[in-house]
């Protein structure tokens, strides 16, 4: 039974719709603890009429708790989940920090929800541009097995957090007026640029973000020879990633069976009709909880590919609902 619940980082931009999220799929746990870092202690939160102080996230701070969701940076995570598996709490982690551990299953519940039975107190969830990606993916490749992807991504800005989407309206105020904001989220200036980079430089010219996208897909669908091409472009967005896919499968499929696939599986949206100007944009998926796939056409540069859009809020799917989903099925299964 999973009684108490603490969400960590809980004022940060994901934390708190974590929160949204537990209000609104009613998760059946009796208390809720909030925990963050210095800056937030004393600050009340408001959860389902009542009002909760932010408590600090410290060693002893998870006695009693026996769920936690974790919105935290990597070096947070790092430290606090120890504790907080030490002092008795299964934790749901969003950070990047435990996702490639053997021991931590990295879990997308309409993909891989099994992987959740195997877990020693910590399970993750991926980053958000995996995230939108392998659950596009998963129908094919139950189908078709996934044998290569190639993917470019158009990030928004809020996935750098709240500073993230600052920087964008100043950088576009600036740029507006002749001038240019100095960038301190970003590498160079975002208004009205593409900067394509995100993260650090990782393995033979690919970014940590890249990388992230090569290695958690291949951990979810549990296959270490799907081979995954990323190039991770931060675009003038302010939320709401989006991905144009090219994807190669052992066996042949149609663009209606692939259609059809998409539109069976749970979680994903399929928005596609060119000739009516129809496909996924971030502003529309803004705020929604799906995955949003269209512009699917057969890849006319080779025999087994299909090509898409796929667009889904970074923040929701990305990091929050994904999250609260995880915890929900463990206490489903409790
Ligand atoms: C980004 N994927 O968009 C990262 C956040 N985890 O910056």
């Amino acid at each position: 039974m999973y009684e108490t619940l603490a969400v960590v980082g809980a004022t940060g931009a994901v934390g708190r719709i974590v929160l949204e999220q537990l209000q609104q799929r009613n998760l059946p746990f009796k208390k809720l603890k909030l925990l963050a870092s210095e800056r937030s202690v004393g600050k009340e939160v408001r959860f389902n009429g009542e009002a909760i102080k932010v408590e600090l996230l410290a060693p002893g701070a998870f006695k009693n708790v026996d769920l936690a969701i974790g919105s935290t940076p990597d070096e947070i995570a790092a430290e606090f989940v120890p504790y907080a598996v030490k002092e008795g709490a299964v934790v749901v982690d969003e950070s990047g920090y435990w996702r490639m551990d053997p021991k931590v299953p990295l879990i997308i519940p309409e993909v891989n929800p099994d992987a959740a039975n195997k877990h020693e107190g910590i399970l993750a969830s991926p980053n958000c541009s995996t995230t939108q990606m392998v659950v596009a993916l998963a129908p094919l490749h139950q189908v078709a097995r996934v044998t290569r992807v190639v993917v470019s991504t158009y990030q928004a800005t809020s996935g750098a957090g709240l500073p993230g989407s600052e920087e964008l309206n100043d950088s576009v105020r600036s740029a507006l007026v002749g001038q240019t904001h100095p960038p301190k989220t970003f590498q160079h200036p975002i208004g009205f640029n593409l900067i394509p980079q995100i993260g650090s430089s990782k393995y033979e010219g690919y970014t940590s973000e890249e990388m992230k996208m090569v290695y958690e897909t291949q951990k979810i669908l549990g296959d270490d020879g799907i081979q995954v091409c990323p190039t991770c472009v931060r675009v003038p967005v302010t939320n709401g990633h989006s991905e144009s896919i090219l994807v190669e499968t052992e066996k042949h499929i149609s663009v209606e069976e692939a259609k059809e696939l998409f539109e069976a599986f749970e979680g994903i949206t399929v928005v596609d009709d060119l000739p009516n100007n129809q496909y996924p944009m971030p502003r529309d998926c803004e705020g929604k909880d799906d995955v949003f796939v269209g512009r699917i056409r057969k890849d006319i540069s080779s025999p087994n590919g299909i090509a898409f859009w796929c667009v889904s809020d970074n923040l929701r799917k990305g990091a929050a609902t994904n999250a609260v989903q995880i915890a929900e099925l463990l206490m489903k299964r409790s």
